[in-house]
């Protein structure tokens, strides 16, 4: 690294306040109440901490908050709880006992709604079946489904008994799948004959077929049925989940767990080498994801609530299953693709249930804006009350269509930012009470220090770009890297300290000290010595009406050290004509300066992607460069937009 630091240059001007309407009903109401609530949480974080634990069922008191010996954290030591407990037996002796706990779309048009009765009822049985499966105490599931109640059902059955799940994403190839359940030495994986999306029968049972066979830990496969295809079947090891499930009594007792009992794995991709396995444990991760969702979502009684996340993603973990649940939520599962019949299909969703509280991520806004206004203006979406999004920074044109199209210019918007590693949201607008600016995360929530350093960790002054750190503990952070402590202290507390959390992104805080994420800081490219944060060309560049999408990456320059390529997707239908190419760059030069005008820019009709919709700076990188594409690549999307670019070349 030249510089100690990351110029961002990109300025956003437009402030959107929460109306008065929104803020009175609101949890917080005043950008002072926030404000107070954070001065006291940042004076005392235990007992914010604390405070906020307590509003879960404990079977046992803690003795202590916090035990830090850098960089491990024991959270409510001592302390015994349940998840599924909290989730499910405590909503069933008041009025949520017959309310909607889940309610459920299949991509062919078929639907569920379960109460928490019923959900409660389904998850014991389950329970009870794993526990006649072998299943005890510590060990590790693996789940690998398609978006179906029976996904959630599992996990919450996991946690009941105190067994470990490790959520695999159904789309992960059976290599994947084998990697993760050896990595884990899962003992059981609970999977289906297969799903739907796109209109298709998607298999997962094969994989499974295929991933177990280089896996002599695991003793037994439920199959859940929902397509009826035709799959292989092995009596020896494997079980439908119908059967497991029959005649098993709808009593299983939550077993009481320590606090630090591990509640799950979930795998996330590094740059280099094999997947990481996040542990999240059970007392700190509920308190936050419980009391993150009623905040940021200003949860109340009535709200229909969709997070569009699969259970695969933390986003599911946290924001589609255990935040809501134990908020006692409805919570919406769609099981398929958003343009599944039609393009209209997540705002005929929205209709059909009366959604009020809608939480998805940039990449799909952007898909929607090229799709165009008429499937969403087709449909009445007077029923939503907050919009939220995740998963990458959001350019503020993407922001605006958000704001007008979906929300009717109503809907406060938060922006939430957080990752896998941090369990729950960190840095985010509370909808009532903090203004929002287009592209900000805006604060660090209550009881989070989060802060933007140089490279010798010193905070930088506002305005200056710098790298994202967390400098306390808090209670859903990862505990470690699964059977990997090493790599956990290494690729998280070596590069500040070990008591200083490091993110990984680059950010940097305007005169407001609102937070501005600019990307992974791999992803910064130096230009004649100005380290530049690909997501502000980006930016510049999605600005420009024609531009659906771009990805910017750096590449070697015999001047500049490196140059910039960006590669741009444009908006439905259109080509790019004579001009296009240099009507992007001055987008770029007006909106950030001639630093970082694009030196080439490349025009494709797709980005290659993770499986979870970020884009794969990394490989095209590669491309730019002339390179072979190197590295991890099994959580590309679809491998044929990079071969494309290659052929192209
Ligand atoms: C929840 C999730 C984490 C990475 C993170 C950032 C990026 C996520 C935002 C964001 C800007 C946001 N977990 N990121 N949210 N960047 N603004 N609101 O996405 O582990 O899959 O990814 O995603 O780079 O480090 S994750």
């Amino acid at each position: 690294m030249s510089k100690d630091t990351i110029e961002s240059r990109l300025v956003e001007k437009r402030v959107f306040k929460p109306s008065a309407l929104f803020s009175k009903q609101a949890r917080v109401g005043s950008a002072a109440q926030r404000e107070k609530i954070t001065r006291a949480a940042a004076r005392d974080p235990e007992r914010y901490w604390a405070s906020e634990a307590k509003k879960l069922l404990w079977r046992k008191p803690w003795k202590k908050t916090l035990e830090w010996k850098p960089p491990f954290a024991k959270w409510f030591v001592g302390g015994a709880l349940n998840v599924s407990e909290n989730c499910l037996d405590r909503h069933l002796g008041g009025p949520r006992r017959n309310k909607a706990a889940l309610i459920w779309e299949g991509e062919p048009g078929d639907s569920r709604t379960l109460t928490y009765q019923q959900l409660h009822r389904e998850t014991c049985r389950f329970a009870n079946a794993l526990k006649s499966l072998g299943v005890k105490k510590g060990d590790r599931v693996a789940v690998y489904m398609p978006l179906v109640p029976e996904a959630a059902v599992a996990m919450l059955a996991c946690a009941r008994i105190g067994a470990v799940h490790s959520v695999v994403f159904g789309g992960f190839s059976a290599d994947s799948l084998r990697d993760r359940i050896q990595d884990a030495k899962a003992k059981l994986v609970v999977t289906a004959d297969g799903g739907f999306r796109k209109g298709q029968k998607f298999g997962l049972k094969q994989q499974v077929d295929d991933a177990v066979k280089d896996c002599p830990s695991v003793r037994k496969v439920v199959v859940l049925k929902r397509t009826d295809q035709p799959i292989a079947w092995h009596s020896e090891r494997d079980v439908w989940w119908h059967e497991a499930v029959d005649g098993q009594s709808a009593v299983c007792d939550p077993v009481p767990l320590d606090a630090e009992h591990p509640l799950f794995i979930l795998y996330t991709s590094g740059s280099t080498g094999k997947p990481k396995g996040v542990l999240h444990t059970t007392g700190g991760y509920l308190t936050v994801a419980a009391s993150t969702v009623e905040s940021v979502f200003d949860l109340k009684e009535p709200d229909v609530y969709w997070c569009t996340a699969d259970v695969g993603w933390i986003t599911g973990h946290s924001y589609v299953v255990y935040g809501p649940l134990a908020a006692g939520a409805t919570t919406l599962m769609y099981e398929g693709a958003p343009t599944c019949p039609g393009p209209d299909r997540f705002w005929a969703i929205v209709e059909k249930y009366g959604v009020s509280v809608f939480y998805t991520a940039p990449t799909a806004i952007r898909a929607f804006i090229r799709l165009g206004d008429a499937h969403p203006n087709k449909h009445d979406l007077s029923s939503l009350r907050l919009l939220g999004t995740v998963g990458e920074p959001i350019n503020p044109e993407a922001w605006a269509w958000y704001h007008r199209v979906i929300g009717g210019g109503r809907c406060p918007i938060v922006d939430t930012y957080w990752q896998t590693e941090t369990g729950a949201i960190m840095i985010s607008p509370l909808p009532g009470a903090t203004p929002t600016k287009p592209g900000s995360a805006t604060l660090a929530m209550p009881g989070i220090d989060a802060a933007v350093v140089d490279k010798d960790g010193k905070e930088v002054p506002h305005g200056t770009g710098g790298f994202l750190v967390v400098r306390k503990p808090w209670p859903s952070m990862l505990r470690t890297v699964y059977g990997d402590p090493a790599r956990y202290k290494k690729q998280y507390f070596s590069e500040f300290g070990p008591k200083v959390y490091f993110t990984g992104d680059g950010a940097r805080r305007d005169k407001d000290g609102y937070f501005w994420v600019l990307g992974r800081v791999d992803d910064v490219i130096n230009v004649s010595g100005h380290r530049l944060s690909t997501m502000e060309v980006e930016s510049a560049l999605v600005g420009h009406p024609k531009v659906a999408e771009a990805a910017v990456v750096g590449m070697p320059h015999a001047v500049k050290g490196q140059g910039i390529t960006a590669f741009v997707t444009l908006k439905g239908g259109l080509q790019p004509g004579n001009g296009t190419t240099r009507e992007l760059v001055a987008a770029v030069e007006k909106a950030i300066g001639a630093i970082a005008r694009p030196d080439r820019i490349r025009f494709t009709d797709a980005l290659p992607k993770t499986r979870s919709g970020k884009i794969m700076r990394r490989l095209l990188r590669n491309v730019a460069a002339g390179e072979e594409v190197s590295g991890d690549t099994t959580t590309l999307e679809d491998f044929s937009a990079i071969a494309k670019l290659q052929a192209d070349e």
